[in-house]
């Protein structure tokens, strides 16, 4: 299998961490590919162009991180970062969308970023940094939710990648005022697969 990634993206991290945790190394290439640029060869690969892109086994690709993580996590008839079902999924599924407006959010603010400077516009930059203000001062009460903590599903994996922006955005400062959501985070960003995809900063 092929999975298409670009260092900085959160989302393509997310994959990337799936493969790593499930031990895929051997069965998942990771390639970087090139967005944004005219005339990518990566668009006749993916023709939305983005990642993460996923090339299954079988030649057919597909892209969305919460579906390549799925897939590639359900590979073994295993899956580990599953939320529990039953009445505790509309919950898990609650915080997972919570997890998700922060990761959408940060990623907006960091594609402004990347715009030459004159192209950029303040009021996407202000809009996006107050949006993660609130939801960051969300998540140092949600944070308190037993799903948040034992072993890593896909919630923990969408919000640890969002807080991981900081180091693309550098005034996404969100761990001032938020010590429990600092020690949870820095408890995740210690796991070996999370030290290996760690974005670059953002030159
Ligand atoms: N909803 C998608 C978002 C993927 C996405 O926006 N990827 C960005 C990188 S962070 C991208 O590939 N951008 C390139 C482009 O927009 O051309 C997912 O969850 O996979």
């Amino acid at each position: 299998m092929k999975l298409y990634i670009t260092p900085g993206s959160p989302y393509a991290r997310m994959a990337r961490i799936v493969v790593i945790e499930k031990g895929l190394e051997k069965r998942v290439e990771v390639i970087t590919a090139r967005t944004r640029a005219a005339d990518s060869p990566y668009y006749r690969i993916n023709p939305s162009g983005r990642v993460p892109y996923l090339i299954r086994d079988d030649g057919v690709g597909m892209e969305e991180s919460a579906l390549i993580c799925d897939y590639l996590d359900r590979l073994d008839g295993q899956p580990v970062f599953d939320v529990p079902a039953g009445g505790e999924a509309w919950e898990a599924r609650r915080l997972e969308g919570l997890a998700r407006s922060l990761l959408d959010g940060i990623a907006v603010w960091g594609r402004e970023l990347v715009r030459p400077e004159n192209e950029r516009s303040p009021t996407v930059l202000l809009h996006e940094a107050h949006r993660s203000e609130r939801l960051v001062d969300a998540w140092e009460t949600e944070i308190a939710s037993p799903l948040m903590h034992g072993a890593l599903n896909r919630v923990q994996l969408t919000l640890a990648c969002a807080l991981g922006l900081e180091a693309r955005i550098p005034d996404f400062r969100w761990r001032a005022g938020h010590p429990r959501l600092r020690e949870w985070f820095e408890r995740i960003a210690a796991r070996p697969s999370f030290a290996a995809t760690a974005p670059p900063a953002n030159t």
